[in-house]
């Protein structure tokens, strides 16, 4: 009996490599877990659930087999991926998950996120994230043509690129003190995020107490995963992508 967790895989077309050791994740790792949580960014950009994108018809078809077969798949939003939608959860047969969930992982209450709300001095993104996760603004979006919504999400892409190339790596790192608020809100010991792309675990002390903080790995050139098991045990794997 396992819990598998896994973000950042930044799906892509120009990287087949990803969604192959994504197939032999899914065929291998996660056969027979007892849950598959995906924490955001699995794709590199999702413009909307009517995209006709060949690889996302193939890893539904996939995410239905291992639901079929009885694990339990849900999915946070990523910065990238925020647009996916119910539609296309449910040919993949998982349960989407609200920006902060909270989950009982054997007994241990544990807070799940993305990660990117933990990074609150990132002043322009959150104003920009405070714009894309509107509703409305979205409503607007989904209405336009797919070749429109690509190229404003490349040009988004191209955009923050350059706006990365000026920023500090602690402005882009979790600000510590939100990790703390987030933590004593849900009155959790144990954080696990993705988005920083830093695969760690970090100690803490939230109210007194122990407790930790578990950042995933993105697949860039490693696929990473972290398996939590009955017994309390929680490890960090990673195995590089073959090609
Ligand atoms: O993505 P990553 O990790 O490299 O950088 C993030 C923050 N950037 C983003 C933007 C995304 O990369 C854009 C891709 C979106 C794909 C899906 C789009 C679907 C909708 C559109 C098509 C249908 O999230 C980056 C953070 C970084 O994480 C670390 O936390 O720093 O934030 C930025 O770079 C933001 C910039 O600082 C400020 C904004 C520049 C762009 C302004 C464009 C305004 C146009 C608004 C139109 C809605």
């Amino acid at each position: 009996m396992t819990t598998l967790f896994i973000s950042d895989l930044h799906l892509q077309p120009s990287r087949p490599e990803l969604s192959r050791a994504l197939s032999r994740f899914l065929a291998d790792k996660a056969a027979g877990a007892d849950a598959l949580y995906i924490l955001g960014d699995l794709f590199e950009a999702w413009i909307g659930d009517d995209d006709d994108a060949p690889a996302a018809a193939e890893l539904a078809t996939r995410l239905r087999q291992l639901s079929d077969r009885g694990t339990r798949i849900f999915f946070q939003h990523g910065n990238r991926d925020f647009l996916l939608g119910n539609a296309y959860a449910e040919r993949c047969g998982m349960t989407l998950l609200p920006e902060e969930a909270e989950i009982d992982l054997y007994g241990r209450r544990a807070l799940l996120l993305h990660g990117d709300t933990l990074c609150t001095e990132d002043r322009d993104y959150m104003a920009l994230r405070a714009q894309l996760r509107n509703p409305a603004w979205q409503q607007a979006l989904l209405a336009r043509p797919l070749d429109e919504r690509r190229q404003l999400a490349a040009s988004l892409r191209e955009q923050s690129k350059a706006a990365g190339a000026m920023k500090s790596e602690e402005i882009m790192d979790v600000t510590p003190a939100e990790v703390e608020r987030v933590m004593a809100a849900h009155g959790v010991d144990l954080l696990i995020h993705g988005h920083t792309h830093r695969p760690a675990r970090h100690p803490l002390v939230i109210d007194g107490k122990p407790a930790e903080r578990i950042v995933l790995g993105d697949w860039g050139l490693d696929l990473w995963w972290l398996a939590a098991r009955p017994n309390g045990a929680l490890a960090l794997h990673h195995e590089p992508i073959s090609a």
